[in-house]
């Protein structure tokens, strides 16, 4: 639908911005803190770009007044961040650390006393090295328990200062990252293991979601997918079916999973063909069913355009552009079931990543119909190079331009009938991230570090800090005209 006039978002629209536990905190074995699969997978060279690891980050541990301070001063609504499981219970289960659990009651504290609300991630892949050791992590069913046990811990401390809380984040990429193409912890190529792994994951995730409606009755929780909506490249039927072989094996897999409770029939049965489909105990759908959640939670960057791939087509490509060198990305398929394409219609980053805020609003449309529940976009943004001026400007007119037309969309998708709460950026200061070093750079802040040097780690307010400010001020609404004053 093409409109004249766009509806307004509420009053109570959550304009959030969000971060990661290890991309932001460092402190890495500091107060008690336990060692995460990151913590030492990021320490075997060749691993990420330019050795790259969290062990300091942005020293957000230390740092974190300064950074809720800025906050306050852009007028943000709500700041989503992670805890991470090895500061609570530095083995993952055991005795719990106190002093893991102040340093996040005091970032509570201090976002409420701004009046900022917290949305907490209960995991951002940071997962305990012990749990990995002790049972392989994932791919035991312990995990369920140890999990939970964290997260309980959780909700009783903070469930009456805290309404939202997301679960796992992008189940779908630490499991594939980390299972099939072995570019996370633990580095493993094997898509059985991932698919049990993952079925664990959804157990676990059903789990924590079945405590938090005992233990925060009147919070809100929700599982943070890493959604790219699948276009067909053409309208011959073997492209459109191949792209609904994709959204059936990226999207709905996943999906159906948290709001069904059950998996889609045509992937459960093509992995079976297989024999890769994941053991189905008896009494874990009873689980799944009652683990739906409040809203889904989306991390939105890109969509993906596919067509036909034969049975001896293209495969899972090696590697992936983590360089910023544009048009370095390889092309990567399944024999037999589809292939990405690049969309000719759609400009991308300099990481080869599309850019297409109207996929956004095509995928918020997606999920209202197949789910009918809120949606909460947990993270969107755009990774680049910014450069760091005279007098401390730094001009990031593109990234306002890609933020801008991804919230115009928002407000389109509002105007369709989506039921929207929040839209969080990626990421309010700069960071870590993970595959990519210091060099992609997501924030409204920038942090004086590179790969190679510390620096000091000075914040500096970019062009998009102000103009964030003035989107929230108005609600959104002097969105249009920025789009247009922004324009590069
Ligand atoms: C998401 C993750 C974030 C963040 C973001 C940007 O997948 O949830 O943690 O890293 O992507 O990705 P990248 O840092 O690879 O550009």
């Amino acid at each position: 639908m093409i409109y004249k006039e766009l509806d307004k978002f509420k009053d109570d629209f959550l304009w959030g911005s969000a971060s990661a536990a290890y991309q932001v905190e460092g402190a890495w074995n500091q107060d008690g803190k336990g060692e995460s699969i990151w913590d030492i997978y990021t320490k075997k060279p060749g691993t990420t770009f330019k050795n790259t690891n969290g062990d300091i980050a942005v020293d957000h541990y230390n740092r974190y007044k300064e950074d809720v301070a800025l906050m306050a001063e852009m007028g943000l609504k709500a700041y989503r961040f992670s805890i991470a499981w090895t500061r609570i219970y530095p083995n993952g289960k055991g005795e719990v650390n106190e002093e893991g659990l102040k340093f996040y009651e005091n970032l509570i504290d201090e976002l409420i006393k701004h009046d900022i609300k917290p949305i907490i991630t209960l995991y951002h892949w940071d997962l305990p090295q012990h749990l990995q050791d002790l049972y392989g992590g994932w791919e035991s069913r312990e995990i369920i328990n140890d999990f939970n046990e964290y997260c309980i811990t959780l909700f009783k401390r903070f469930g009456d200062k805290v309404k939202y809380w997301v679960t796992l984040n992008e189940q779908n990429v630490f499991l594939t990252l980390g299972y099939l193409t072995a570019l996370h912890p633990p580095g493993v190529k094997d898509q059985k293991r991932m698919l049990q792994a993952n079925h664990i994951a959804n157990l676990a995730n059903a789990k924590v979601i079945e405590s938090f409606r005992e233990y925060v009755p009147n919070g809100m929780i929700g599982p943070s997918f890493a959604f790219g909506p699948t276009y067909s490249y053409s309208c011959n039927p073997e492209d459109v079916l191949s792209a609904e072989n994709a959204e059936d094996l990226n999207c709905n897999w996943w999906l159906d999973v948290y709001c069904k409770g059950t998996y889609p029939s045509f992937a459960l049965k093509y992995y079976e063909r297989l024999g890769i489909a994941p053991v189905i105990e008896d009494g874990d759908l009873e689980l799944l069913e009652k683990g739906k959640p409040d809203f889904i939670g989306i991390n939105y960057y890109q969509t993906a355009t596919v067509k036909m791939n034969p049975l001896d087509g293209v495969g899972i490509a090696e590697g992936m552009n983590n360089t910023g060198k544009k048009g370095t990305s390889k092309e990567s398929g399944i024999p037999g079931v589809y292939k990405n394409t690049k969309n000719p219609h759609l400009e991308t980053t300099n990481w080869d990543w599309a850019i297409d805020p109207t996929g956004l609003r095509i995928g918020l449309r997606r999920l209202t119909s197949r789910y009918g529940l809120p949606i909460l976009i947990t993270e969107n943004g755009l990774g680049e190079f910014d450069k760091l001026e005279e007098n401390d400007i730094v001009n990031d007119e593109y990234r306002i331009k890609y933020l801008s037309s991804h919230v115009k969309a928002c407000k389109e998708a509002i105007t369709d009938g989506v039921d929207l709460l929040g839209y969080c950026t990626w990421s309010f200061t700069d960071l870590l991230s993970w595959l990519n070093g210091y060099q992609k750079r997501y924030g409204f802040v920038y942090i004086d570090r590179d790969e190679n040097d510390e620096k000091d780690l000075r914040r500096i307010k970019k062009k998009s800090f102000y103009w964030y400010k003035d989107v929230i001020s108005s609600n959104g609404e002097l969105l249009e005209e920025q789009v247009i004053q922004y324009s590069i």
